[in-house]
């Protein structure tokens, strides 16, 4: 059994209208924001591998524009969680999801242009975002327990409306998805 999240304002009982919406420009790039979280995701039904990954050098750490961890066990006791869940970079940034446990991927939802990216997975992942927009992504197997992303390229919300809601979304990722795009770029 999942136990949903509380939505601090719910979006998720209508999108009518979103684009009437004042979308807030994020204030600069290359930083990236933790979304705390209050309930723990009860997700017993899913495997969780605990077998640890060393596969990024920290020289390669250090050559990215930001780092996201994929936990098992995320910041506030949730399973399966990127850290952080939101990143704001440059156009022609790098951003390095690390494999810190086994089990996870890095799967793209949407995308401008629709594009397509897939990891293996076990395997931390690398993406050089040419491309302007925001992007959602998702662990392959763990999506509905709300295993997602959000990248936001060169400051470029003009897909917000196709971001924040999608047939791929289900589960806890479609409300964390609305969550961290309402409470940083709706208002
Ligand atoms: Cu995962």
């Amino acid at each position: 059994m999942i136990i949903r999240r509380n939505l601090i304002r719910g979006i998720g009982a209508s999108l009518i209208g979103l684009s009437t919406y004042n979308i807030l420009k994020p204030a600069s790039a290359a930083k990236s924001y933790k979304i705390e979280e209050e309930n723990i995701c009860n997700s017993d039904d899913f495997v969780v591998n605990h077998e640890p990954i060393n596969d990024v050098t920290e020289t390669q750490l250090a050559a990215v524009d930001d780092v996201v961890h994929m936990l098992n066990v995320g910041p506030n006791g949730s399973r399966f969680r990127y850290d952080p869940m939101l990143s704001e970079i440059d156009v022609g940034g790098k951003i390095l999801w690390k494999a810190t446990t086994k089990g996870h991927n890095v799967e793209f939802m949407v995308a401008p242009n629709d594009i397509k990216y897939k990891s293996k997975m076990h395997k931390s992942a690398g993406y050089t975002f040419t491309t302007p927009g925001i992007y959602t992504y998702k662990c392959t197997p763990h999506v509905s327990a709300g295993m997602i992303g959000v990248v936001v390229v060169g400051n470029d919300l003009s897909n917000i409306t196709e971001a924040m809601d999608n047939v791929a979304y289900y589960g806890q990722a479609k409300d964390l998805i609305q969550e961290i795009l309402e409470r940083f770029y709706v208002r």
